[in-house]
């Protein structure tokens, strides 16, 4: 039986940020761009009470907050204190997955007969970050990656919560299904309409149903709503590869409908280069289909790069490669490879530029939504990945 602990950082830049500038303790603070067309990155607990919450406008963020704090995102703040939070982890147990600069899953079942039980374990790195960090991080232990994760976010900020072996479905039956990993609003209000409120619900659904609702993604979930969830937690060391990939709620057909998707997933990966100091020399394009084929397409650019534009370009170029007069898609991510690290004058402007770039991004999805409708940037899956030497 596997032991998972997952630890997710308390409203994490934002807590940095108070940290770093006690003045700011105890009141809401908005992290983001200063722009009218900025969006939040995250806010404090204290602004998420008047229903500030992390990629709203920032118009509306101030609209319904005025009297917060906003500041600028800084990058290689958080970055730092992401390589302190995972060091704190690995020294428990080397089967450590970062997921983001904020959260882990990490595999403690070998590290028991040295630290004790996962909860003393959980417990003692809560400790530690609040001592050493003096920050805040919210926990769950349980018997797999998909019900820890789920049990962290349950008493969040500061909480930790452990589901004993055996308990996983009973725990999991009475939480409503917007809790689920992979359901977003959308797919909740579906589920809803057809009479499914809460995760114990999609248990023993006929599977016509959920199908129809979900896609091909209706099957899987049945399954971790049972808390079954057999992925092992995959160490990480130097990085060979960062991903980005989404799984749709629902299948999509076009390429239109995908770019917005791609330049995501582009964004997200150039954010974690830049973070990490690192240029990419190759991007693939993996596009799975609604049957659980895929694809996977791979161009070397001309000069390595690390921002958004290169790599969605780069992105799109292959999905001309790709068919999509057959069948939906399902999936689609973006890699890059074929790593190095930039120069270290080069790394610092790099970092300064992590805002921006991020601002860029906001600012193009932004243009799609316009264009296109909301539904054009539909709510996905989301799952980062980041492939490792060793
Ligand atoms: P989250 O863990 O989702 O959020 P959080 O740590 O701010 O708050 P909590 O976990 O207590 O609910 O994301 C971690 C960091 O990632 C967050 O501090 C800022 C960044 N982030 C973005 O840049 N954009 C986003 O849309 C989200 C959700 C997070
Ligand atoms: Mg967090």
């Amino acid at each position: 039986m596997k032991r998972v602990i997952h630890v997710d950082m308390d409203a994490f830049y934002a807590s940095v940020e108070v940290r770093d500038d006690p003045s700011l303790a105890g009141k809401p603070l908005i992290v983001g761009g200063r722009s009218p067309r900025s969006v939040v990155t995250t806010a404090s607990y204290e602004a998420r009470r008047f229903g500030v919450k992390s990629a709203m406008s920032m118009i509306e963020a101030v609209r319904r907050c005025p009297q917060a704090t906003v500041v600028e995102p800084r990058m290689s703040a958080y970055a730092a204190a992401s390589e302190e939070v995972m060091a704190i982890l690995r020294s428990y147990s080397p089967l450590c997955e970062p997921l983001s600069l904020d959260e882990a899953f990490l595999d403690v079942t070998a590290s028991e007969t040295l630290f004790g039980p996962a909860v003393e374990i959980a417990k003692a790195i809560r400790a530690r970050i609040r001592a050493d960090l003096r920050l805040t991080a919210s926990a769950g232990v349980a018997t797999s990656k998909f019900v820890a994760k789920i049990a962290s976010d349950l008493d969040k900020p500061d909480g930790l919560t452990v589901v004993p072996p055996g308990e996983e479905q009973a725990f999991l039956a009475p939480l409503a299904i917007d809790r689920m990993w992979g359901v977003g609003p959308k797919s909740a209000v579906s589920l809803r309409a057809e009479g499914f409120h809460t995760i114990g619900d999609l248990v023993g659904a006929p599977p016509a149903k959920l199908r129809k609702v979900l896609g091909s993604w209706g099957e899987e979930i049945v399954r971790l709503a049972r808390g079954e969830d057999p992925r092992e937690v995959t160490p990480a060391r130097a990085a060979k590869s960062i991903g980005s990939e989404e799984t749709f709620e629902r299948d999509v057909h076009s390429a239109s409908e995908l770019e917005p998707h791609l330049l995501a997933q582009a964004g997200r990966v150039a954010m974690r280069l830049t973070a990490e100091g690192l240029l990419c020399r190759t991007v693939s394009l993996k596009v799975k289909y609604a049957d659980h084929k895929s694809v996977t397409r791979q161009a070397t650019l001309k000069v390595p790069a690390c921002d958004t534009q290169s790599l969605y370009e780069a992105a799109r170029e292959l999905l001309g490669k790709v068919d999509l007069s057959q069948k939906g898609v399902r999936l689609t991510g973006v890699q890059a490879s074929g790593l190095e690290e930039a120069a270290r004058e080069q790394r610092t402007l790099f970092q300064s530029a992590a805002t921006d770039r991020r601002r860029t991004l906001e600012r193009a999805l932004h243009d799609v939504r316009e264009k296109f409708g909301t539904s054009a940037v539909v709510q996905a899956r989301t799952m980062e990945t980041t492939r490792r030497r060793g």
